[in-house]
């Protein structure tokens, strides 16, 4: 991280570098969550913070589906109130959000976001967890609409979360994609980074940016055409560093892109069944 050392009496006082918070869930082998948030931050030279609100342990003896515990919503509440206390919103203005889990921690996490307002909120809206109850994953869906939704200000839906959040029942085109964000950014007001990925067919992993009037394709070749895990995490952290570091959403998210892609072509293999995505 790039920072100016400035000589005062007898301690050495830093510029301060641009900030940003995740409030996200663990997932403990580094492939999704707060762990790939950070790693993020960091690589684009921003500090990091992350409360934690659930956490995911992987069962390799299970298919490696997913166990979810969610944190105390006390506890949540306790590491924002830290953070928010520490870091002013003159210093910190953007937070990332990623796997909140169930409707307690969605109405915590959005009480604090209306208490202590963020300049830019960017919202990856992570729907469904395998390994949840399918009936308290749509409770979980419903509540992210209600309450966390229209205090973004970026929106980074997946395929699926594109259907889901539009309420189109397909997603095979490019238009289709264009159609969805639109509606979302009808829907919410945000800037909507709504990510085809490899889900649409075609040689090219193509994204679409719209934000008012603003409607632009962003595309990149295939790295294969198999998901990699972490994608959708580095790329709403690298907009969220970016905004933080003080780039508009439009530069955020070609910026995001071009991260993503990087990584996914410098993926970390292990013995898990899917490769992660390596920031550099
Ligand atoms: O990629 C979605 C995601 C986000 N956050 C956590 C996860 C996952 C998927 O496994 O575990 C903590």
């Amino acid at each position: 991280m790039q920072v100016t050392p400035i000589r005062c009496k007898d301690r050495i006082m830093t510029a301060t570098p641009a900030l940003a918070l995740t409030i996200a869930g663990s997932e403990a082998t580094g492939g999704a969550g707060a762990q790939v948030d950070l790693r993020t931050f960091q690589a684009l030279d921003v500090f990091g913070m992350a409360a934690l609100t659930c956490i995911v342990s992987f069962d390799p003896k299970n298919a490696w589906s997913h166990r979810f515990v969610p944190v105390d919503p006390q506890v949540i509440a306790d590491q924002l109130e830290a953070i928010t206390t520490a870091y002013p919103p003159e210093q910190l203005s953007v937070t990332k959000i990623g796997m909140l889990g169930t409707p307690a921690t969605i109405d915590t996490v959005a009480k604090v976001l209306r208490d202590r307002s963020f300049q830019q909120v960017v919202l990856d809206p992570v729907l469904i967890c395998k390994g949840q109850e399918p009936g308290a994953a749509l409770d979980t869906d419903r509540a992210l609409q209600t309450h966390v939704l229209p205090l973004a200000t970026f929106v980074t839906p997946n395929h699926f979360e594109s259907m889901s959040l539009s309420g189109m029942d397909k997603i095979e085109t490019v238009e289709d994609l264009t159609a969805a964000a639109k509606r979302i950014h009808e829907l919410s007001g945000a800037a909507v980074l709504a990510k085809g990925g490899v889900n649409l067919p075609g040689p090219d992993a193509v994204d679409v940016f719209v934000d008012g009037s603003i409607v632009e394709v962003l595309s990149a070749p295939k790295v294969g055409e198999v998901a990699v895990a972490g994608a959708g995490c580095t790329l709403a952290a690298a907009v969220a560093a970016h905004l933080a570091r003080g780039a508009g959403p439009l530069e955020a998210a070609r910026s995001a892109k071009e991260f993503v892609t990087a990584g996914i072509r410098h993926r970390l293999q292990s013995a898990a069944p899917f490769d992660v995505v390596l920031q550099k």
